[in-house]
This record gives C-alpha cells, structure tokens and sequence, in this order.
C-alpha cells in the first residue's frame, strides 16, 4: 500500500537566549543544536522519506555561523530524505544556502509534487501574520497522499490570533491527509478532523518551567485518508516542576534528602516548591539549599512555599480578637483552611477564595 514515512518536528529554536538557566545556559545553547542533530540521526536510522520541520527551527532570522554550518552539515548527510522547512514567527526571513534535498517554504503556499505524494507548505514573512495563510486552500490532487506543512495558531470559529489563525473547518476544507504544524511547544496528540489527521508535535527540547516534560517528534507513515504515526520522545533533559513537601522536617539535612528522594534523575532541569508547613523559628534559605545540592542536579531552582506552623495552644490564650478567634474556631472544630483565612483576614492580608 502507498504511504510515505515521515518524522515531524518544529520549534527547535536553535540559539535561544535562555538567560534563567544562568551558568548552565551556556551548555543547555549548545544541546538545542545538538538536538537538532539528533533528529537527523533518527530521521536516517528510521528511514522516513520526508522530515518536516514547521517553523522556529531558528529563535532568531540571524542565527550565527556555527550554528548555520552544522545544521547544513547534517542536512547535507541525509541526501535521500526531503527536508521541508517552513519559516516561523522567529525565523521568518532566513538567508541560507539550503542543500538540495531541502524545500523551503518562506511565503504563502506553494506545492511540490512527487511520485508517491504531494507536499504542500506556508511560512511566516515577519513576526505576525494576521490573516490566515491557507485562504480557502484545498489540494489540487485528492486521489494523491497529499501532506501540508505551516506554523500557526489553531483556533476556534471568530477568534484571532496574531499567528496565522486557522480553523478546524479549514484544515478539514485543506483535503490534507495530514498537517503538521508548528507554534504550540506541546505534542497535543495526533487529531483529525474528518480524514485530515493533524497534530503539533512541540519543541524538541524543554527550554524552561513553561515547557515541561519528555519533549520529542512525530514520526510514522501518511496513508491516503488516514495516518499511523506516534510521539517519540527524543529530549535529552526533561523541565520538571515539583512541590515536595516538607513538613516534619527540622533542617537541612531532612530537606536535602527529602529533595533527594523525590526530585530523581540528575540530568533533569528542576524547579522545586518547597511546600507544606514549618516551625516558626526555622528560618528557609533557599540559596543555602540551591548550594548544597546544585552538583547533583544540572540545574536546580528551589522556592520556598512553606507556611509557618500555627501554634493554637499559646494563640488561644492571647487576650486580643486573634486570641478569641482562635479559641471560638477550636471550640467549633474549625478546619485549619478557616484558621489560616481568619488570622490573615485579622492581620490585615488579603484573603481570596475559589471554589476549587
Ligand atoms: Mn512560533
């Protein structure tokens, strides 16, 4: 049966700044172009016939010298594989000598056609692109494979998006057997609508506490009217954000380990959120604590989101509104969210509710 095997990357953002990450951004730089080739390994071991990278394969349209010759280096070391590239809201005018397995897409749609399948794609011009960019787009071939590439904004009917706003009803109209897609830093599973099959697959590599978790590619085979394909994960380092909590701990040194127990994997990139409740005169330092383990991690973040511990016995006895708001709420077996509201509605903090 006809199919064309396919890995589906995007948003690489090669030479990000990633100035959080302090001391270890220099090397995190260096894994975002490694990554990179990386995926050119997979692309080759794995056989696909197409690699697809929708968009943000630069974080910039200037990328530097190094980084340009490596990335056609390893273009360059799979000749059998069609490369097509869409430009992104980052790297919306790239100036490179591209190798001749690669297709660019810099400006609206275009079409490539081959033997076995018909590869369409659209890239960004500038920083934003206000108006849809398929403008009533279907396939010319519908009884061909047919595969479409673009970076943008899936949104839902009448709303906008400053990156290219595409509808759900659209890719239907597109005839595409799949779209791969570029922007969101989130796999979002393979979706379809009406035989058109779409997905975003995520930045390859988390660059921060706002993209977390196993980050990877698609890959997999394009049939007509349907896909097989899967998320692969291929991140070297995962961000992870953790709340441990530390209550029962008198010092350092239970805290270090308790860290230790629950925040594993080294290699990782940690924010952890130290939570739970402390002793009054125990004073946290979460910088003393950043210290004591940062040779144990690549990089660790430690906050302190611990709150003191309220001593009822002696608060019960203070002849003040607190004393007797305490002593009516432990009468009535008030809970210890009520407690914690009523003193700091008494301190003068604000105090907010949800229903959650
Ligand atoms: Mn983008």
């Amino acid at each position: 049966m006809n199919k064309v095997r396919i890995l589906h990357t995007a948003d690489l953002h090669i030479e990000s700044a990633l100035t959080a990450f302090k001391s270890a951004a220099e090397i995190r730089r260096a894994e975002l172009l490694d990554i990179f080739g990386k995926i050119i390994d997979t692309a080759k071991s794995e056989n696909v016939d197409v690699l697809i990278i929708a968009g943000d394969l630069f974080d910039s349209c200037r990328p530097s010298k190094p980084a340009v010759s490596y990335v056609k280096r390893k273009l360059e070391s799979i000749p059998e594989v069609k490369v097509f590239i869409t430009t992104g809201n980052h790297d919306y005018s790239l100036n490179i000598d591209f190798p001749e397995n690669v297709f660019l897409f810099s400006n609206g749609i275009k079409k490539y056609e081959f033997e076995s399948f018909d590869f369409y794609g659209a890239g960004f011009q500038s920083e934003y692109c206000d108006s849809n960019m398929l403008k009533n787009f279907s396939v010319e071939n519908p009884g061909k494979i047919n595969i479409l590439a673009f970076h943008g904004d899936i949104v839902e009917k009448g709303q906008t998006s400053r990156y290219n706003p595409v509808t759900r009803e659209e890719l239907s109209e597109t005839g595409a057997d799949y779209v791969a897609l570029g922007h969101v830093h989130q796999f979002t599973g393979i979706n379809c609508v009406n035989n058109v099959s779409y997905a975003y697959c995520g930045i390859p590599e988390g660059r921060g506490f706002d993209e977390l978790g196993k980050k990877g590619v698609i890959i997999g085979d394009v049939y007509k009217n349907r896909v097989d394909l899967k998320f692969l994960p291929v991140c070297k380092r995962e961000c992870i954000e953790t709340n441990i909590d530390i209550t029962g701990c008198g010092d350092y040194d239970e805290i270090c380990s308790k860290i230790y127990e629950c925040a594993i994997g080294g290699q990782n990139i940690f924010k952890i959120n130290l939570c739970g409740t402390v002793e009054n005169q125990f004073f946290l330092n979460t910088n003393f604590i950043e210290e004591r383990i940062k040779n144990d991690y690549f990089y660790v973040k430690v906050i302190d989101l611990t709150r003191p511990k309220i001593d009822i016995d002696m608060l019960k006895e203070e002849y003040s509104l607190r004393g007797l708001f305490v002593k009516k709420l432990s009468e009535q077996n008030g809970s210890e969210e009520a407690l914690r509201f009523g003193l700091g509605a008494i301190s003068g903090e604000k105090v907010y509710f949800n229903d959650n």
